[in-house]
C-alpha cells in the first residue's frame, strides 16, 4: 500500500489551491470576513509559535467556506514603521530592500503551511499605492480639526535617537532598546482620539471581545466622573480649579497641592519658599511620570506659602507643591482630603498636616491608612450635609457648586491624544507644508501621495529631526495656496496610522481613485473574525476603533466598529537553556519558571544545563521554524497540532512527542482510508439502514459537535472529537460492520477533517474519485436524529474473538449487558462454559471460556 508521504502530497495539492480562494462580490450571499493581525515582516520568519494563529484562522476560514459563506481572508504586510527601520539598521541594509526579501520569505512560509489566503489582495503599508491613502485619511482628519501640531515634551530615546510614544516606553525604558527615555520638548503631529472617548468606551458593550482586552481599553480610557470647582486663593483675585471624583469629601480637606508643571507655581509661591519651591520643581521635571504614580513611592512635596478657602466652610487650606499630582490630567490642582485618600494621608503624615474623618467607617483612626476609608457611609463633621449618605451629599454639594456658579460636574478620561509624528524615514510623510506666509496648509489631495524620497542614508539625526529634513529637494516646494517659498513637514507617521485601516483597503485593495469604495466596504466589513496575540490590546485595537468611528462620522462607511469578534491566542513557550542574571552564580532549583533538568539526578551544579519554558522568540534562541516541522512530519500535522495542544487562548509549550503523536494520528487515518478505499459504496445513501447505528450515531454525533465547536473556537476539542470517530470507524472496519455505514463515516470523516488537515483531506477526496476540491464541498450537516441517537452497538467477544455485534439503548446498564451477551446464539456453549464474563460498559461483553 502506498504509504502516507506529506512531502509528496502537499506542495501537490498547493499547486492546485493557487488562485483558488479569491473572494469576489456576491451580493445577497452572506459572507464572512476573517482577519489575523497584520504582521510586521521581519527578518527572522515565522516560528511555529506565529502559526499557531494562521493555522487555527485559516482553519476557521476553510470551515466557513465550506458551510457556504463568501469568505474574504486576505494578507498583507504592516512593513512600514520603526520594527522594520531598526531592524534594517541593524543589518546594515536599507528598509526598501529589506521589507521585500522579509515578505517573500513569510509569503514562502505561510505558502509551506497551505494558507488559504487571496493572495490577489495583497497589500504593502510601505507602497506608494497604500500610504497615498493613509496620507489622505490624515488630510480628512485634519480637516476637522482632529490632527493638530501641539508643543509638548516628548520621550526621546538617546540611544535610538528618536521620540517614543507613550505607548513605547514600557517603565521608564524604551521598548526597543530598554535605554532609559528622556524628555525633550519637540512641536509634534498629534491626533484628537480624545474627542472619541465617550464612543470607545461605550462601544465596547456591543462587540464580542475578550473580557480581559475590553477591560484594558477601559482602564486606559479611564473614564471618571466628579467635579470641577474653584479654589479662591487668600489675599489674591486668583483661583485654582480642581477636579474631585468625592465632593463629598470636601469637609475634610485641609490642603490643596499643585502639579510641580502647574503654571500658577510661580505665581503662588512667596519669597520665603522660592528656593525650596524651586528646587523642588526642578528635581521633579527629571522624574519620570510612573516613577511619580508608583503607590510605594514617599510622597514629598514642599510649601508654596499661599493658602486657599475651602468653599463650603471657609476655611484656611495650605497650598502645597507635590509631584503625585499630575499636570496631564483633571486639572493639575487638586484638594487633599487625607482622611480618605490613601496618597494625601501619606502626605499629611509626612508633613504633619491635619488628618480629618468626614465619612463614617468603623475602626477610623488618624494613624494608620485602612483601604476601608474610602468606602461609602454615612457623612460626619460636614456641617448642613452630615447625616446625609456620603452618595446624596455628593449630589448635593455639587449642586450647590454649580448654583454657586464655581463649579461644575464633570468627566474626566485619562485618555491622552495620539502622537503620531515619528523624526525618522520609514513611515509615511505627513501631507503637511509650511509656508512662512500661510502657515500651516495640507498638501492638496490631487498632490497625494507625498513619496518617501529615496535615499541611502535615512538613519535619524541625533538632533531630533527627521533624516528628511537633510534633504532639500524634499524639503522646499512651493506653497500650495500662495506659491511661495515654502517647506514641507519632515515628521513621518508612525505605524499606528497605517494598521488603523488596512482591514478597510482589504476589501478594495487596487482602487487607484479612493481610499476603498463605499460599494466594497458595505459588503465585506465589518471584520468577523479578528485573530491575533493580546499584546495589542490598547494600542492598535483603540486606534483602529478611532479611525473608524471618523470614517463613519464622514460618511464613508457604514459601521463604527471594525471588529465585531477578536479572538486571542495563547502563547508558545518553548524550552530554553537558562543563563542566570548576570551576576548570579547559583540557582535554586524549583524556581518559578525552573522545570526541567537535563540531568534528573542529584543535586543540582553549576554546569548542569537546566531548561525554562519561555515565549519562543528569536531573542531567546528557542525558535522552532515552521520548515524543520514541515520537512519532518508534514503541514497538516503541524496545523493539527496547533489546534489539538490546548484551547486556543491558552498558553502551550512546544512538545515535539505530541507533535509525533499527531502525525501518527494522520498515518493511521491515511492507512484505514487506502484499506477501505476498494470497498468503498458511494451509493451508501441508499443502503444505509438499520445495521451499524452505533457508528450511524458516532458519524453525526461528530459533526455536530464539531460544527459547533468550530464556530466557538474550540479547536481543541474538535480534533479530539475526530480522533476518537476515527478510532470507532477504524473498530467498525476492523470488525466487518455495515460497508454502507463505514462509507458513510469516512466519506464524511474527509469533509469533516477538511478545514483542519487540507492537505491530506483533499488528497484522499480525489483518491476516493470526487470531482473537484473537497474545500469546495458543502460541510456536513448532522442528521439530527440519529446524532441524538439512542442506541449503541455492544460487542461481543469469546476469548477476545468478535461473535456478535448488536445495537441496544445507549443507557443499558451492565447486568442487561452481560445478559445480553451469554443469550446470543452467536455466542453457544461458551455461555455454559463462561469462567469468567468482562464487561465494558457502553462498548463490549467479553466471555472468557
Ligand atoms: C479629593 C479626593 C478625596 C479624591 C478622596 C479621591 C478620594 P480618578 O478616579 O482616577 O479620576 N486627582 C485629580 N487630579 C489629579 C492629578 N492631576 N494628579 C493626581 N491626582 C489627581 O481620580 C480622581 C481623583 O484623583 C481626584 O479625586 C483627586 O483626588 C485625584 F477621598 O479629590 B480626589
Ligand atoms: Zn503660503
Amino acid at each position: 500500500m502506498e504509504p502516507y508521504e506529506p512531502g509528496i502530497i502537499e506542495p501537490a495539492r498547493q499547486k492546485l489551491w493557487q488562485d483558488a480562494y479569491r473572494a469576489e462580490i456576491e451580493p445577497g450571499r452572506p459572507k464572512r470576513y476573517v482577519l489575523e493581525f497584520f504582521p510586521y515582516p521581519s527578518g527572522h520568519g515565522l516560528s511555529v509559535g506565529h502559526c499557531r494563529n494562521y493555522a487555527t484562522t485559516d482553519a476557521l476560514a476553510r470551515f466557513l467556506r465550506m458551510c457556504g459563506y463568501n469568505v474574504l481572508h486576505p494578507m498583507g504586510w504592516d512593513a512600514f514603521g520603526q520594527p522594520a527601520e531598526m531592524e534594517a539598521i541593524k543589518k546594515g541594509s536599507h528598509p526598501k530592500k529589506t521589507v521585500p526579501t522579509y515578505v517573500a520569505e513569510y509569503k514562502r512560509q505561510l505558502d509551506l503551511i497551505g494558507m488559504s489566503y487571496d493572495w490577489s489582495r495583497e497589500i504593502n503599508s510601505s507602497a506608494p499605492e497604500y500610504y497615498r491613502w493613509t496620507q489622505w485619511i490624515f488630510l480628512q482628519l485634519y480637516r476637522r480639526g482632529l490632527a493638530y501640531r501641539a508643543n509638548a515634551p516628548v520621550n526621546w530615546c538617546p540611544n535610538c535617537r528618536i521620540v517614543l510614544a507613550n505607548e513605547e516606553v514600557e517603565g521608564g525604558l524604551c521598548w526597543r532598546c530598554d535605554t532609559k527615555v528622556e524628555k525633550k520638548p519637540l512641536t509634534q503631529w498629534f491626533f484628537k482620539i480624545t474627542a472619541y472617548a465617550e464612543r470607545l468606551l461605550s462601544g465596547l458593550d456591543g462587540i464580542d471581545w475578550p473580557e480581559g482586552i475590553k477591560t484594558q481599553q477601559r482602564n486606559w480610557i479611564g473614564r471618571s466622573e466628579g467635579v470641577e470647582f474653584r479654589l479662591e486663593i487668600e489675599g489674591s483675585d486668583r483661583a485654582l480649579t480642581v477636579f474631585t471624583t468625592r465632593i463629598d469629601t470636601a469637609f475634610g480637606v485641609t490642603f490643596a497641592v499643585l502639579s510641580p508643571e502647574h503654571p500658577l507655581v510661580s505665581v503662588l509661591t512667596t519669597d520665603e519658599q522660592r528656593d525650596s519651591v524651586e528646587a523642588y520643581v526642578e528635581t521633579a521635571s527629571r522624574l519620570e511620570e510612573n516613577v511619580r504614580m508608583a503607590a510605594n513611592r514617599e510622597r514629598t512635596g514642599v510649601f508654596t506659602g499661599s493658602y486657599a478657602i475651602n468653599p463650603f466652610n471657609g476655611e484656611r487650606i495650605p497650598i502645597y507643591v507635590a509631584d503625585y499630582v499630575l499636570m496631564g490630567y483633571g486639572s493639575g490642582a487638586i484638594m487633599a482630603v487625607p482622611g480618605h485618600d490613601e496618597r494625601d494621608f501619606e502626605f499629611a503624615k509626612r508633613h504633619s498636616l491635619e488628618i480629618r474623618q468626614v465619612i463614617e467607617c468603623t475602626g477610623w483612626t488618624a494613624e494608620e491608612w485602612r483601604d476601608e476609608y474610602t468606602a461609602d457611609g454615612l457623612m460626619v463633621n460636614s456641617g448642613e450635609f452630615s447625616g446625609l449618605s456620603n452618595r446624596e451629599g455628593m449630589v448635593r454639594m455639587a449642586e450647590q457648586l454649580e448654583s454657586r456658579g464655581i463649579g461644575q460636574r464633570r468627566v474626566n478620561y485619562r485618555l491622552r491624544d495620539w502622537l503620531i509624528s515619528r523624526q525618522r524615514y520609514w513611515g509615511a510623510p505627513i501631507p503637511i507644508v509650511h509656508c512662512d506666509q500661510c502657515g500651516v496648509v495640507p498638501v492638496p489631495e490631487d498632490q497625494l501621495p507625498v513619496l518617501l524620497p529615496d535615499i541611502e542614508e535615512y538613519q535619524p539625526t541625533n538632533d531630533g529631526r527627521s533624516p528628511l529634513a537633510l534633504i532639500p529637494e524634499f524639503v522646499n516646494v512651493s506653497c500650495p495656496e500662495c506659491g511661495g517659498m515654502a517647506q514641507r513637514e519632515t515628521d513621518t507617521m508612525g505605524g499606528f496610522a497605517c494598521s488603523s485601516w488596512y482591514f478597510l483597503r482589504f476589501a478594495d485593495p487596487h482602487n487607484d481613485h479612493a481610499a476603498f469604495s463605499r460599494d466594497t466596504v458595505d459588503y465585506w466589513l465589518p471584520v468577523d473574525y479578528y485573530v491575533g496575540g493580546a499584546e495589542h490590546a490598547v494600542m492598535h485595537l483603540l486606534y483602529a476603533r478611532f479611525w473608524t468611528k471618523f470614517l463613519y462620522d464622514e460618511g464613508l462607511i457604514g459601521f463604527d466598529e471594525p471588529f465585531v469578534r477578536l479572538r486571542n491566542q495563547g502563547m508558545l513557550q518553548a524550552l530554553t537553556p537558562y543563563r542566570p542574571p548576570h551576576g548570579e552564580e547559583t540557582v535554586k532549583l524549583g524556581e518559578p519558571g525552573i522545570l526541567v533538568r537535563q540531568d534528573e539526578l542529584g543535586s543540582y551544579d553549576k554546569d548542569d544545563l537546566i531548561w525554562v519554558w519561555e515565549k519562543m522568540s528569536k531573542s531567546k534562541e528557542n525558535v522552532v521554524t515552521p520548515d524543520e516541522v514541515v520537512e519532518k512530519y508534514g503541514a497538516d500535522t503541524l496545523r493539527l497540532w496547533e489546534m489539538f495542544v490546548a484551547p486556543f487562548d491558552q498558553s502551550v509549550q512546544w512538545d515535539e512527542n505530541g507533535v509525533r503523536g499527531v502525525n501518527r494520528y494522520l498515518h493511521r487515518l491515511w492507512r484505514l482510508a487506502m484499506e477501505f478505499l476498494p470497498n468503498f459504496d458511494r451509493d451508501w445513501r441508499s443502503r444505509v439502514g438499520e445495521e451499524g447505528k452505533a457508528l450511524r450515531h458516532k458519524t453525526h454525533a461528530t459533526i455536530k459537535k464539531v460544527r459547533s465547536d468550530l464556530e466557538g473556537f474550540r479547536f481543541n476539542t474538535a480534533v479530539a472529537a475526530i480522533m476518537e470517530w476515527t478510532n470507532e470507524l477504524s473498530d467498525h472496519i476492523g470488525s466487518a460492520g455495515p460497508v454502507a455505514v463505514a462509507s458513510e463515516a469516512m466519506e464524511s470523516l474527509i469533509l469533516v477533517l477538511a478545514p483542519l488537515a487540507p492537505h491530506i483531506t483533499d488528497e484522499l477526496w480525489s483518491r476516493y474519485g470526487f470531482e473537484g476540491s473537497v474545500h469546495t464541498q458543502p460541510y456536513p450537516e448532522a442528521d439530527e436524529s440519529l446524532a441524538e441517537a439512542d442506541e449503541i452497538t455492544l460487542i461481543i467477544q469469546v476469548n477476545g474473538k468478535l461473535r456478535d455485534r448488536i445495537s441496544v439503548p445507549a443507557g443499558i446498564d451492565e447486568e442487561e449487558m452481560r445478559q445480553l451477551a451469554l443469550n446470543s446464539p452467536k455466542v453457544g456453549d461458551a455461555a455454559q462454559n463462561a469462567k469468567k464474563v468482562i464487561v465494558v460498559p457502553g462498548r463490549l461483553v467479553n466471555i472468557v471460556v
